[in-house]
């Protein structure tokens, strides 16, 4: 049983507990243990890690115990009486936006309501506008979730598939008749949502690459089985096509299957207008292959320097080469600090000290603890007075770092007229300041726009966090005027947040663009709820790099001193 398995198990079981109403931490607690599991770094089925089950942040005994029992037996009686529960099959209503467990539960109870197909039958019968608490508003809403949700089924998001290609990467890598593999497609290029990932192999032995490939332990359905070419579906329901090439092809395969299409049909013009014909196999003038065996060869065969993968979208980035323009983006390497993270004081899992040393590991300079002050509840929001006292906190923990800061901040609520959500004496008192929306997401865009805004117009703020509050594959942006946002931004020398966390990616990498066009700086955040989370930002360098941001556009990788600087003025 892998982690992922786990996990998925963990958070069925709470989505089920969910619908049958019951106790809210209960079902938090089961969550809680998800997410801390999907991030951690190890797999739990080595009997060594399994007696750590218990210590791991946010995992209670109860939950241990029962995670125990799958690792031992691979199944939990728990989870199997559970399942046959008939609120069990209305998970599947969870997946559309804006239906929520109680939702779920009230149709099936008054209405006898078990599939999405009924449920979108009964919305489009003007039935659930009776219901209590729904009315002709939620039922459209309702019917415009079910196609959002679709739409988005076609699509996975990068972090999802991210790990889970690399982990069938790792386990190629083993076969010792592979010379080379790597990535390719929208994978390569990092976009934030990807069809199906596609992988490049080099190697003699083609036939035994393929056999190993369609018998891996992740696979679920074989869809095509060639002597060079393959194609599975894993158990996680996401394609995966293989490719096995020569040597002298490499280069040609890795540019023509990392795309884009777009890009790729840019070059191959190129390439006719000199009189080659470039393709998956090399590039030829008449039948003689000149160059392949490299990309920056097949770059170089129509005059053009390496073009990164991120860029090759055919937006401006073959014009920039041509010109000796392509910007130089920014790397890890770069990062010197992460500018958002959160805490057990709010709705984290780990202390200030245990982010400030992981994020030392990483190499930081520094590390902004920026936990929720919110009136509403339900993320444990800071109050003025625990915020007082988490800035004394946090000095003392300074006191045992040298060469590394941890930085007093907030995410503070932004309210649905503008204000925020801690008086301006304590905002003053932090070193940075981070304003996010968090409620009335449905706020017409004249609304929104005006509200945040009026957030980046106040003089305490910094940085406006996730600016659009998307979720990939679960909620749409809110409507706001991104333009008027940027424009205030600039005009009040604000900074825009590349939020990494996964299913956000909020700036999105078109709004990156925009905002480097319009001279407005970012910061490249994790929103890291544990330790483990300070990987994302690797996310979130890909989702900048491919907005065309170089490091000098990005405030967190400034040394400190430069960075309180910048932020008091
Ligand atoms: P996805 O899978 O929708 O997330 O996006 P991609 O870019 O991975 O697209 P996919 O898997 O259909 O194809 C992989 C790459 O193969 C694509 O980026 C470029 C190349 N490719 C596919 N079809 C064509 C084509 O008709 N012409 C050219 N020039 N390249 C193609
Ligand atoms: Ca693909």
């Amino acid at each position: 049983m892998t982690n992922q398995e786990i996990t998925d198990i963990l958070v069925h079981i709470s989505q089920i507990l969910d619908i049958q109403g019951e106790n809210p931490f209960k079902t938090r607690a089961y969550l809680r243990a998800a997410q801390t599991i999907s991030s951690l770094t190890f797999q739990l089925n080595s009997l060594e890690n399994r007696k750590e089950i218990g210590k791991l942040p946010g995992i209670g005994s109860g939950i241990a115990k029962k995670i125990e029992e799958l690792l031992e037996t691979g199944k939990l009686g728990y989870y199997e009486d559970l399942k046959k529960s008939k609120y069990a099959p209305l998970t599947e209503f969870l997946k559309i936006p804006g239906i929520g467990p109680k939702h779920a539960r009230l149709v099936h109870d008054k209405l006898g309501i078990k599939t999405v197909e009924e449920l979108e039958k009964a919305a489009a019968d003007g039935k659930l506008r009776v219901l209590p608490g729904l009315g002709e508003k939620a039922e459209k809403n309702i019917l415009q979730g079910i196609q959002q949700m679709r739409k988005y089924k076609e699509r996975f998001p990068l972090a999802f598939i991210y790990p889970r290609a690399m982990a069938i990467l790792e386990d190629l890598k083993k076969l010792k008749e592979i010379k080379k593999i790597t990535i390719a497609g929208s994978l390569r290029r990092m976009r934030d949502t990807i069809a199906d990932a596609d992988v490049l192999a080099v190697s003699d032995n083609p036939e035994k690459i393929m056999e190993a490939f369609i018998n891996l332990p992740q696979v679920a359905q074989v869809v095509a089985h060639g002597h060079t070419k393959s194609s599975i579906v894993t158990k996680d329901r996401f394609q995966v096509d293989l490719r096995v090439v020569g040597a002298e092809s490499f280069g040609a395969a890795s540019h023509y299957f990392t795309g884009s299409k777009a890009h790729n049909i840019r070059i191959r013009s190129l390439g006719v207008d000199k009189g080659l014909k470039i393709n998956e196999y090399g590039v030829f003038r008449k039948d003689k292959r000149i160059a392949g065996k490299t990309e920056e060869e097949v770059f170089s065969s129509v005059d053009l320097p390496y073009i990164p993968p991120e860029l090759r979208e055919d937006r401006g980035e073959i014009e920039a080469a041509q010109k000796g323009n392509l910007p130089s983006l920014v790397e890890a390497r770069y990062i010197k600090g992460d500018l958002h993270v959160h805490t057990n004081w709010s709705d984290g899992n780990n202390t200030i000290e245990e982010m400030a040393m992981a994020a030392r590991r990483k190499g930081y300079h520094y590390v902004a603890i920026c936990d929720h002050a919110s009136s509403m509840g339900i993320v444990h929001g800071l109050s003025a007075e625990r915020v007082q006292r988490q800035i004394i906190e946090i000095r003392k923990v300074n006191k045992n770092f040298k060469n590394f800061r941890v930085l007093c901040g907030t995410e503070v609520d932004i309210k649905p007229d503008g204000e925020l959500d801690l008086d301006s004496d304590t905002l003053r008192a932090l070193d940075i300041v981070v304003a996010a929306v968090h409620s009335k997401f449905t706020q017409p865009e004249k609304e929104m726009t005006r509200r945040i805004v009026r957030a980046i117009e106040n003089p305490s703020v910094h940085i406006i966090a996730h600016p659009t509050g998307r979720i990939i594959g679960k909620r749409e942006p809110y409507e706001v005027d991104m333009d008027k946002v940027m424009d205030a931004c600039k005009a009040n020398g604000k900074i825009l947040e590349l939020n990494a966390y996964p299913e956000r990616l909020d700036l999105s990498d078109i709004h990156c663009r925009k905002a480097k066009e319009k001279g407005i700086k970012i910061a490249i955040s994790t929103d890291a709820h544990m330790t483990d989370h300070l990987e994302w930002i690797s996310f979130g360098i890909a989702t900048a790099r491919r907005g065309w941001i170089e490091p000098k556009d990005v405030v967190n990788t400034m040394t400190l001193a430069k960075l309180l600087n910048y932020l008091r003025h």
